[in-house]
């Protein structure tokens, strides 16, 4: 109990040195509190969180916390024996962050979250993971990597707007919470959480069009509809061919002629597609700049690849 006595006055400080942490002002911030001290032991306890969004389409969050024990911040859960014939098991711990931004969408069962930014540390290390939800897959997929650091008291992440599907003008909601998992020495499960929010943020206007960039040239989207086009009818030809169907050989030959020569007029008009799978850049280097740009993509691979210009993130210097 007096290891519980210490908490209590430790508490007590962390109170008076987290609470005035509080948002800016900005049209576009928010925060939200939770008290330090109701989370004593094992799961990490969350204070304060403040969420700013930049005019550079940037979504800043950071939240106070005061790391317990027996594990504090990635540390481990229990050892076994004693140095140098020890084995120490390490704690299975998160902290997730939140953001429900599209009102019927998202994971019903993270309460509507359509985006997650989750920090795990470990032994010293904290590993950043940023997701958004995929409806048609009924699950989180990887995105763009949250630019995270931490501080002694907190942690701090930063991500651009468009890589968690975040629409202007929209209203989000954001909680965080802190989770504890693992066995003791004994065998039993130890499952120990904080939670702290929701607060709302209202994300300011420009509509999400302009978000998108500039637009595409009409010239090099009427090329990228004639390659589409002609996709379309080599496709049908080529069934035909197979079917027998008299000439149908002889038009599949000067299709496919066809489209050769207006893939090569639409590269011109468009640009080279981007051909890089990699996700798109979350920081420029220094003298560089990141901008949105229409950028020419194929989706689909053989007869079945289609061409669309759509905005990227890319990295301009
Ligand atoms: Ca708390
Ligand atoms: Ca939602």
């Amino acid at each position: 109990m007096s290891s519980y006595a210490r908490f209590a006055a430790l508490m007590a400080i962390a109170v008076t040195c987290f609470l005035p942490v509080a948002s800016a002002t900005a049209a576009t911030s928010g925060a939200f509190d939770d008290p330090i001290g109701d989370s004593l032991e094992y799961a990490p306890d969350l204070g304060a969180t403040s969420v700013t969004i930049g005019d550079d389409e940037t979504i800043s969050v950071d939240t106070r916390i005061v790391p317990r024990p027996p594990a504090g911040w990635g540390g481990y859960a229990y050892c076994v024996g004693f140095p140098p014939f020890q084995t120490c098991v390490p704690a299975d711990m998160t902290v997730t962050w939140y953001v429900d931004h599209t009102p019927g969408a998202g994971n019903v069962a993270d309460d509507g979250a359509d985006a997650k930014v989750v920090a795990i540390p470990r032994q010293g290390q904290t590993t950043w993971e940023g997701s958004r939800w995929d409806a048609a897959n009924g699950k989180f997929a990887a995105g763009a990597q949250p630019l995270g650091t931490e501080d002694p008291g907190g942690a701090r992440w930063t991500l651009r707007l468009p890589d968690l599907g975040v629409p202007r003008p929209s209203t989000m909601r954001v909680w965080v919470t802190s989770l504890y998992k693992s066995y003791n020495g004994l065998g039993v499960l130890l499952d120990y959480s904080d939670k702290a929010g929701p607060g709302t943020v209202a994300v300011d206007g420009p509509p999400a069009s302009s978000v998108g960039g500039p637009a595409a040239s009409p010239s090099c989207l009427s090329k990228t509809k004639t390659v589409n086009r002609l996709g379309d009818r080599i496709r049908t030809l080529r069934r035909q061919a197979k079917n027998g169907r008299a000439g149908a050989k002889r038009k599949l030959r000067r299709a496919r002629d066809i489209r050769k020569r207006a893939v090569k007029a639409m590269k011109r008009k468009c640009g080279p597609p981007d051909t890089n799978a990699a996700p798109p850049p979350t920081a420029a280097p220094p003298g560089c700049k990141l901008v949105t740009k229409p950028v020419l993509q194929q989706e689909g691979v053989g007869i079945h690849a289609e061409w669309v210009v759509k905005p990227e993130v890319v990295v301009e210097c």
